[in-house]
């Protein structure tokens, strides 16, 4: 998988993206990732990328030109076209089922806005999807990127270590993930639950199971009703008459 980033702070995208697991990934060749900065690519004698709203308004709007140049200039490098996704609050949320389906694709391009977004035309002209990381406003779409690129990252072949495994984790299942402990056993006159500590595998998993139905109800009633439809409980065991 490789991952293109467009944005004019590309220094802050390094910065995140060089760091911690993925920097890891990075450097094993696991997956690719490029940041490129929009400004680069402006014909502009000035180097701007950004101009006034035609119909007036509040702030900047970025130009079309400078992105499509870099769209052009990423294909080119490609040999392809890239999956191409705006980050925007007009976008659908992203979820953990949307992430596993992008980690799968070859290229994707990550174009994060700023000011007060992109003229429409060039969304229009590239944009195959446009997502939101949620109902909230941020200044640019880096972070946003960011998040997206962990998510997807994480989720390609290599890129955790064996030992994290990523089917029993909160969400993949459709539920939350279950409390973690480790040493020391007791602390602050708080023990850890003993089932933990018998080494009794099975009953680990039930007892880990039941606290994830547990919290999801409480806190996701959502995704409680939704797990159930896709795992329906057994059916009860009939008694043998006489
Ligand atoms: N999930 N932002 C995009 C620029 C912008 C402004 C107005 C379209 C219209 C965001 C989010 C997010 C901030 C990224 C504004 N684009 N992106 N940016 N929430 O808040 O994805």
């Amino acid at each position: 998988m490789k991952i293109e980033i467009a944005t004019l702070f590309p220094e802050m995208c390094e910065a995140v993206l060089g760091e911690s697991i993925v920097g890891r990934a990075r450097k094993a060749g696991k997956i690719e990732v490029n940041c490129r900065q929009i400004r680069e690519y402006t014909q502009d004698k000035h180097r701007r990328v950004d101009d006034t709203p035609y119909g007036g308004g509040m702030g900047m709007v970025m130009q079309c030109e400078p992105i499509y140049n870099c769209y052009k200039a990423v294909c080119e490098d490609l040999g392809t076209k890239p999956h191409t996704i705006y980050m925007s609050p007009k976008g659908k949320v992203l979820d953990q089922k949307r992430v596993v389906e992008l980690s799968k694709m070859d290229n994707i391009l990550i174009i994060c806005g700023h000011y007060e977004g992109v003229d429409q035309r060039v969304i229009d002209k590239i944009v195959d999807e446009e997502i939101s990381i949620g109902d909230y406003v941020l200044t640019g779409g880096e972070l946003p990127a960011m998040v997206l690129a962990d998510a997807v990252a994480r989720m390609c072949p290599g890129v955790l270590s064996d030992d994290v495994c990523f089917t029993d984790e909160s969400i993949y299942s459709g539920l939350l993930e279950y409390p973690q402990y480790t040493r020391p056993e007791v602390w602050e006159e708080m023990p850890v639950p003993p089932v933990l500590l018998t080494g009794h595998h099975a009953n680990i998993s039930k007892w880990r199971h039941e606290q994830s139905l547990e919290i999801t109800a409480e806190r996701r009633p959502d995704l409680l009703e939704q797990y159930l439809i896709d795992n329906p409980p057994p059916p009860p065991k009939k008694k043998r008459r006489k």
